[in-house]
C-alpha cells in the first residue's frame, strides 16, 4: 500500500494546533502534531508547500526510511520548524503502522514496562495563599506531583503563573492572543533568587515530604545565579529544576552540577539528540525535557532516551497545552514502553479542544495511561476544528526592569 493524501489542519479551540492527516491507499489514516507555538504557519507550509508531494506514492510501512529522507534529504538541518514537520510525519506513520496491527502504539514499542504513567500538574498562584489553594486542589484530584511557579513581590505578570484566580485548576497559557505584536513582561532575577527559597520551604511544611515538587526557571539565570539557586533549594529535595540556565548553552551546567545535587531537567527548547550530546555523556542533567512534536517524533525520541538511559538519565517528557491531544498520545505511549521513564507534564486541553480532538486517555490517582484503542488512540473531528478559525497568538517577550531584552 501507499501514501495517498496529505493534509495539513489547522485549528484553533482557544489555542492554535496543526495537525497533519496521512491517509494510505486503502483508507487507513495517521495523525501527527505539527504544532510550533507562536509560528504555527511555518510548519504548516513547511508540511503542505514542500513534504506533502513528496509524500505520496511512499510505501507508509517504511518509516525509518521516511524518517532519513526528511531529514537528510533537503540538506539543511534540525531546527524546530524542520523537526515538528519530520514529526508529524513520524507520528502519522506510526498511527497507522500501529492500527494496521491492530495494537495499541505501545504494544510496537516493546509494550508496557509500567501500568500507568505519573504525570505532573501545574499549580501556581500569584502569592502563597493562592499557591497553596492550588496545590491541595491536584492533591485532592489525586496528583502526586505538581510544577509550582508563583508570583514574585515587585514583579507583575510572569511566566508560569495564572491570572484566573483561585479554583483547583489554574490554567495557564502563555500564547497571547494579542494582534501583531507580543505582549510583554518585567523581570528581576535577584527578586526571584531572594523569594523563591522560602516558597519552597513554606511547601514543605503544609504538605510533608512525599509530594514531587518541581519548578521551571524558564532559562532565565546565569550559571551562576542557577549554581547558586540550586544549592540553596537543596533542602526542599525538589523533583527537578527546569531549564535554569538558557537551553543552547550545555556546558553551562557543569557549574550548577559542580555545586548541587539539586536534579536537573532541560530540553523543551531542543530538538535534536546533538542538542543533548554533552548533557548526557558529561551526565549533567537527569531528565530529557523535549517533546516528540519538536524533536522528530517518535522514531527520534525513541533513540535519545535510549541513549540517554546508558547514563541513568530519564525521560521527562514536554506535555503543555501547546502539544495537542495528538503529541501528548505519542508520549504518552513512549512513556508506557520505555523502560527510563521518570515522569510526564500533563496540563489538560480545554473542553473545546477535547472536542476537536477525542482521545482515549484515562486518568487515576496521579498516573494517565493512553488507551488500547489500536494506534496512537485519537481522532480529529474535522467538522468541530473547521469551526476555530486560526487566531494569531506569541509569546510574551521578557524584559528586565531597566528595558533590557532578557530571556522568557
Ligand atoms: C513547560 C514550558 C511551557 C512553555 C511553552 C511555550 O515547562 O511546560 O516551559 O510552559 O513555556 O510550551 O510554548
Ligand atoms: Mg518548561
Amino acid at each position: 500500500m501507499t501514501i495517498e493524501l496529505v493534509d495539513v489542519n489547522i485549528t484553533s479551540p482557544g489555542r492554535n494546533f496543526v495537525t497533519l492527516k496521512i491517509t494510505t491507499s486503502d483508507g487507513i489514516t495517521g495523525l501527527g502534531d505539527a504544532t510550533l507555538n507562536g509560528r504555527e504557519l511555518a510548519v504548516a507550509s513547511y508540511l503542505a508547500d514542500h513534504v506533502a508531494s513528496m509524500l505520496v506514492g511512499r510505501d507508509e510501512d517504511r518509516i525509518e526510511d521516511t524518517w532519513q529522507y526528511l531529514y537528510r534529504g533537503p540538506y539543511w538541518r534540525r531546527g524546530p520548524v524542520t523537526m515538528a514537520a519530520i514529526a508529524a510525519v513520524d507520528m502519522a506513520l506510526w498511527d497507522i503502522k500501529a492500527k494496521k496491527a491492530g495494537m495499541p502504539l505501545y504494544q510496537l514499542l516493546g509494550g508496557a514496562s509500567r501500568e500507568g504513567v505519573r504525570v505532573y500538574a501545574h499549580a501556581s498562584g500569584t502569592d502563597y495563599a493562592a499557591l497553596k489553594n492550588a496545590i491541595t486542589g491536584y492533591e485532592e484530584l489525586g496528583y502526586t506531583a505538581v510544577r509550582v511557579q508563583t508570583g514574585v513581590p515587585g514583579l507583575g505578570q510572569i511566566y508560569g503563573v495564572s491570572s484566573s484566580g483561585p479554583g483547583v485548576r489554574y490554567d495557564y497559557e502563555p500564547a497571547k492572543r494579542s494582534g501583531d505584536r507580543p505582549s510583554e513582561e518585567r523581570w528581576d532575577t535577584r527578586n526571584y533568587l531572594n523569594h523563591m527559597p522560602g516558597v519552597f520551604a513554606s511547601i514543605r511544611e503544609d504538605f510533608g515530604s512525599d509530594l514531587r515538587i518541581l519548578h521551571d526557571g524558564h532559562h532565565r539565570m546565569t550559571p551562576i545565579e542557577a549554581a547558586r539557586f540550586a544549592k540553596d533549594i537543596e533542602p526542599y529535595d525538589l523533583f527537578w529544576l527546569e531549564d535554569c540556565t538558557p537551553g543552547e548553552d550545555q556546558t553551562a551546567l557543569r557549574l550548577v552540577r559542580q555545586h548541587s545535587t539539586t536534579p536537573l531537567a532541560i530540553g523543551e527548547v531542543f530538538n535534536s539528540v546533538y542538542d543533548y550530546q554533552t548533557l548526557i555523556t558529561e551526565r549533567l542533567i537527569d531528565y530529557v525535557r523535549s517533546a516528540v512534536t519538536h524533536t522528530g517524533g517518535i522514531t527520534a525520541m525513541k533513540k535519545l532516551l535510549d541513549f540517554a538511559a546508558i547514563y541513568g538519565i530519564k525521560s521527562g517528557i514536554h506535555g503543555p497545552t501547546d502539544i495537542s491531544p495528538v503529541g501528548m498520545a505519542a508520549a504518552l505511549h513512549l512513556d508506557l514502553a520505555i523502560h527510563n521513564f521518570g515522569i510526564q507534564e500533563y496540563m489538560p486541553h480545554n473542553a473545546q479542544t477535547l472536542e476537536v480532538f477525542q482521545t482515549s486517555f484515562t486518568f487515576d490517582k496521579g498516573f494517565l495511561h493512553p488507551g488500547d484503542n489500536p494506534g496512537l488512540g485519537v481522532e480529529l473531528d474535522e467538522d468541530a476544528a473547521a469551526g476555530h478559525e486560526y487566531t494569531k497568538a506569541y509569546l510574551p517577550v521578557n524584559r528586565l526592569l531597566d528595558g533590557t531584552v532578557h530571556d522568557w
